[in-house]
């Protein structure tokens, strides 16, 4: 058990930190496996979000350690434009097999935001190039979280990640309203009865500003970040066929969904809608490498591939997109995934999930439980005045007693690794419901 070593902590400005209340008492991870974090002073910490929603397969996996080793020894980086390496197409290969029939194409990126940008740059370029040119409106939804670039933030619905940067919103985006419907669908467990008709708010946005300037909607089919928000029954499907009446395209970002988060690989197969584009990140590499990844229907690729032969389709890419190593590591982690059919082990895990955080309604606060697969929401009361203290404390507390939370707002979340069993479920919720239970 080594011992901290002092370290100066003002160098590093962290990311969605409170940075000066973070540096007068950090929390400090050294070491994961598996389930667990460990401290520098080797104190054990239940892992309940996966890291960040992304190592779906559990910490320490060796296979991607091994790979990763290998692929860094015998080739450390390949220039992506106009030159390949093999480890690319598999991985290609490999996410197709495992995507929604028809998206038959995979581009590669570094992150989560980096596949929404790319995602919604494909899908401008997509009418352009079908001589649509007009079709230049993006849509988001309210409470969506689309990641950090200027096109994420813009069709993205969180205030806090848009009010600092207005006039450097992309033009021409607007919003659906969101789909949180506490009034009908608090303690729903799995998909809530109410809202499908919140769809029809996209109809209202074409009868405001016309199909024909409406190039793509982009919502992601569980809200992740802003606290769980599910999809209500015949919603996404309802998008689909408004998006499909007005040549709209559909874009899913799964980058919390993708991976088995909701027990199939995508949540586009688990919920029976197949998007245009998907964009995911986070699980493709067990969040061991940064990779992102942007699925692409054949019909989209294929209008591409019109041009003159020679001619570079898309004017887009990044230094590391399709990294060897990120390639490396999504095929190590993809193995293990198809191995272990952790695909779809949330499917399996999911009822104890669902009956271990359902048993805490009637804890003090506690206004809203919602689960699917193997993610949840608890959403508490708000202490007036002070929005967001009375999660975060839960959260400190929690990490106090070993165990690692996310929380938003007032709202906690919780998306566990897909290797969890029933005696991690057991000591996850028996922390969580004595802090609870203590709650101010
Ligand atoms: N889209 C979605 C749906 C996401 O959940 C991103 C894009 C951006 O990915 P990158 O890799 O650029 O972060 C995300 C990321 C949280 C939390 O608090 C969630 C994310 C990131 C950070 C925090 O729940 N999701
Ligand atoms: N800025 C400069 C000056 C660059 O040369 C590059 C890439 O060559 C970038 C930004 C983009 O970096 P990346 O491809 O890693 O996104």
């Amino acid at each position: 058990m080594s011992s901290t070593p002092a370290i100066d902590l003002g160098a590093y400005w962290m990311p969605f930190t409170a940075n000066r209340h973070f540096k007068e008492k950090p929390r400090m991870l050294a070491r994961a496996s598996g389930m667990y974090y460990e401290t520098p002073e080797g104190r054990k910490i239940l892992d309940g979000v996966a890291g960040l929603w992304c190592v779906n397969a559990g910490h320490g996996r060796r296979e991607i350690t091994e790979a990763v080793s290998r692929q860094l020894a015998e080739m450390d980086y390949a220039p992506p434009f106009q030159m390949g390496h093999p480890a690319a197409f598999e991985l290609a290969n490999a996410l197709v097999k495992i995507a929604p029939e028809g998206l038959g194409h995979v581009f590669f990126t570094n992150s989560g935001s980096e596949s929404v940008d790319t995602a919604l740059k494909i899908a401008l370029a997509y009418h352009r190039v079908k001589g649509d040119a007009a079709r230049t409106r993006l849509l988001g939804r309210e409470r969506g979280y689309h990641g950090v670039g200027f096109g994420g933030i813009s069709v993205g619905g969180m205030v806090a990640n848009r009010k600092a940067w207005p006039s450097a919103m992309i033009p021409g985006v607007d919003h659906l309203r969101h789909t949180h419907d506490l009034a009908r669908n608090a303690f729903s467990r799995g998909i809530p009865a109410h809202g499908a008709e919140f769809a029809d708010d996209l109809e209202r946005l074409v009868a405001l500003h016309d199909a024909s300037t409406i190039a793509a909607v982009i919502v992601e089919p569980i809200a992740g970040s802003t606290g769980v928000v599910l999809p209500p029954v015949g919603y996404l499907k309802r998008l689909r066929e408004i998006c499909d009446r007005h040549g709209i395209l559909l874009i899913f970002d799964e980058v919390i969904t993708g991976f088995g988060r909701t027990g199939s690989p995508f949540g586009a197969q688990e919920f029976g809608v197949t998007p245009d584009i998907i964009t995911c990140a986070k699980g493709l590499t067990n969040g061991a490498v940064p990779m992102g990844a942007v699925l692409v229907s054949n019909k989209i690729h294929d209008a591409f591939m019109q041009g003159p032969p020679g001619a570079i389709e898309l004017f887009h890419g990044y230094t590391y997109s399709a990294h060897p190593i990120a390639c490396v590591a999504g095929l190590a982690t993809l193995d293990i995934y198809q191995r272990e059919g952790l695909l779809t082990r949330a499917k399996q895990m999911a009822p104890a999930f669902e009956k271990a955080v359902h048993a805490l309604r009637g804890l003090p606060h506690v206004i809203d439980i919602r689960n699917y697969g193997l993610v949840a929401g608890i959403e508490l009361e708000p202490i007036a005045g002070s929005p967001g203290k009375r999660a975060f404390d839960v959260y400190l507390k929690c990490f106090e007693r070993g165990l690692l939370i996310r929380t938003t707002g007032d709202i906690i979340a919780l998306s566990p690794a897909l290797i969890i069993e029933q005696s991690h479920i057991d000591e996850l919720f028996g922390v969580l419901s004595q802090v609870l239970r203590e709650a101010a």
